[in-house]
């Protein structure tokens, strides 16, 4: 190419997604007033088609994502420069492959390290086929006011002081993209500022060279003035002294070549960039140097001339009348992005969740503040993790064990019970594990399993009154309320529930006081007087139980008792500990591969009309 390589309109092909650059690329066109974002898609190798949301100045803007370069080629053939992010070990390939679409002109190769055979294979593609390539080992380039390549040109507060949100008069080129940026800045003090500006890479062999982009500049009627920032290593700069010699560059020329030091060296001395290396006499900075300005550039005597340098050409050619110096604009300001204002202490949000069990941000999660090292070296069970996220306290070993207990008995009372009933068919009916072990858990309540935190309210209600058992069943059976955590369809008098046994001889040896325990107690004594099968059952058991392990803990005052039985905690317990045996049944429908399951019709009483 021969000329302009980018517009205001330029977009791209953006390679290998990598958030920061695409939407540097995106603040720049705010800063410059484009209409359109310069990044036309964002190609991933092998996912399929999507988007990912950017900030296109204040608003969002969802930017296209395809799965290979020939579908992003056939979907924005509009979009002529190809940005590669692909690490060294891809970057051949793919832009090879960009190379090769008609629609591609211009091809920039972020990464460093590509092996010199390989490079050498692009520039030869891309010579044959009149295409431009960046790098590798290259920042990019930037138009000034139209088209940023990824990171070139660094922050937007740098971009703003350097002007470039809007075009100056001169084209710049440089090996170095860092040494871009500090250039830049001394190009926005000393002249109307930056036109043009590329990093070649500083391999050996960059894809395009140093008076390939002069010879270009030559063409762009907009650059008045050409800045060449060189180095030591290499032969590149001869061949713009050769421009320069032939005619090919007749505008004028501000060159250096930095690394004038590495005689003071001894022996070979291999700089920063890999092209940038002490070789023989022509490749030293010396001589680049010499020849450049015996070919007609201005060259400086130092690095530290070169801004003067610029000045002096700068200011000549306004005063001849070459340059008429553009205007300055006001940027608009980027809207910074809220994780940065935050960091930064410009701004307080405020947070959408309170979370006072837990917290997982930290080298390792917590529960209530106890790490899970310490919970999983220490002596601890389940129990403990419920006292913790629970009860927001350690509460002591017996309790935690009392706990742990609840949940081993009631994890399973057989296939029959409502909610394993549930489960079951709904694992016959094929569904998947979740929706067998949620059907299951909708069938606790009042009656099956959620009756322990009615039970410790009624039961706590009567007992603090010091209301006579029998009167508490009495009074419950006028209001016509079946008292909770009373009565069993299979247990009875003469067929305990070994659950609610082991229970109470647990809490009768460790727990300091049995005070609701022995009320509900009294209860019992007075409901199997009406029938065998009004026995305490697990739920008022457990409910009788808690609300002594509060009290008698020492570890709760009433206000936080009154919120737990207020709240409902106790249920909870039944439904952690089910859910396990729910869990079994639906996997053993699972895997004893029973078939949809159909209520017999003998089972069913049919009340309707003959
Ligand atoms: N009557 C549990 O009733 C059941 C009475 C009562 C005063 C009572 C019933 C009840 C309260 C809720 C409760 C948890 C529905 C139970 C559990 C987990 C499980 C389950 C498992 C597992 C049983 C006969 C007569 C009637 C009634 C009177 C009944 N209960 N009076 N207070 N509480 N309890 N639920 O057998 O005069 O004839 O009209 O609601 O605590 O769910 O294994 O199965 O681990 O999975 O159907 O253990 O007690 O008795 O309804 O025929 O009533 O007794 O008023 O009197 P039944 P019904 P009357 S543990």
């Amino acid at each position: 190419m021969t000329g302009q390589i980018f517009s205001r309109d330029t977009q791209a092909i953006f390679y290998n997604w990598k958030p920061n650059p695409v939407q540097r690329m995106l603040d720049f066109d705010y800063l410059c007033g484009r209409q359109t974002p310069s990044v036309a898609c964002v190609v991933q190798p092998g996912n399929p088609d999507g988007f990912q949301k950017l900030f296109f100045g204040r608003e969002e803007v969802a930017i296209p994502l395809q799965g290979s370069i020939g579908e992003a080629v056939r979907a924005h053939p509009q979009a002529d420069v190809f940005i590669n992010f692909a690490s060294f070990r891809s970057a051949f390939e793919s832009s090879l492959e960009a190379l090769q679409q008609p629609t591609i002109n211009v091809v920039a190769v972020i990464a460093e390290g590509v092996p010199e055979a390989d490079t050498k294979k692009l520039i030869a593609y891309a010579v044959a086929n009149n295409k431009v390539l960046l790098g590798p080992a290259t920042v990019g380039g930037i138009q000034a006011g139209a088209f940023r390549i990824g990171d070139t040109a660094g922050t937007l507060d740098n971009i703003v002081h350097c002007k470039l949100h809007r075009p100056g008069s001169v084209g710049f080129v440089s090996k170095s993209g860092g040494m871009s940026n500090e250039m830049y800045n001394v190009l926005a003090r000393a002249t109307d500022g930056l036109y043009e500006g590329i990093a070649i890479g500083g391999d050996v062999f960059p894809g395009s060279t140093l008076s390939d982009h002069c010879r270009r500049y030559q063409n762009i009627p907009d650059i008045k003035m050409i800045v060449v920032l060189g180095e030591l290593g290499g032969q590149d700069e001869y061949s713009l002294v050769d421009a320069l010699k032939s005619g090919q560059v007749t505008k004028p020329v501000v060159a250096w070549v930095s690394g004038t030091c590495a005689q003071l060296f001894k022996s070979e001395v291999q700089f920063g960039h890999a092209g940038a290396k002490s070789g023989g006499e022509s490749e030293s900075a010396q001589a680049k140097n010499k020849a450049l300005a015996a070919a007609g550039a201005t060259v400086p005597k130092s690095f530290e001339d070169f801004e003067a340098a610029i000045t002096a050409v700068y200011d000549g050619l306004v005063k001849e009348g070459h340059i008429t110096p553009r205007p300055d604009v006001a940027a608009p300001a980027v809207p910074m992005d809220l994780e940065a204002a935050k960091k930064a202490g410009k701004v307080r949000v405020p947070t959408n969740v309170v979370s006072s069990i837990c917290d997982d941000r930290g080298e390792e999660p917590t529960y209530h503040g106890v790490t899970m090292s310490t919970l999983i070296t220490g002596d601890n069970n389940v129990g403990d993790v419920i006292s913790l996220l629970w009860f927001k306290r350690q509460l002591p070993k017996y309790a935690s064990r009392f706990i742990e207990m609840c949940i081993m008995l009631c994890a399973d009372h057989g296939p029959c019970v409502s909610g394993a009933h549930n489960t079951i068919v709904t694992s016959r009916a094929g569904k998947d594990l979740v929706s067998c072990l949620v059907s299951g858990l909708l069938t606790i309540g009042p009656r099956f399993g959620g009756a322990i935190d009615d039970a410790a309210r009624y039961f706590q209600d009567a007992c603090d009154r010091q209301l006579d058992p029998d009167d508490f069943v009495e009074d419950m059976k006028k209001q016509g309320i079946r008292v909770p955590g009373i009565g069993h369809r299979i247990k009875s008098k003469d067929n305990r529930d070994k659950r609610v046994e082991l229970l109470q001889v647990y809490a009768r040896r460790h727990f300091p006081a049995t005070k609701y325990l022995d009320y509900a107690v009294r209860v019992e004594r007075y409901t199997l007087t009406k029938a065998a099968n009004l026995v305490m059952n697990v739920d008022g058991c457990i409910g009788a139980l808690f609300l002594d392990l509060l009290y008698s803990s020492s570890m709760f005052s009433p206000a936080e008792i009154q919120n737990i039985i207020k709240i409902g905690y106790l249920n909870g317990l039944f439904v952690l500990a089910r859910s396990i045996g729910l869990i079994g049944h639906a996997l053993d429908q699972k895997r004893l591969q029973q078939p949809l399951y159909r209520h017999p019709w003998d089972a069913v009483l049919y009340l309707t009309p003959t």
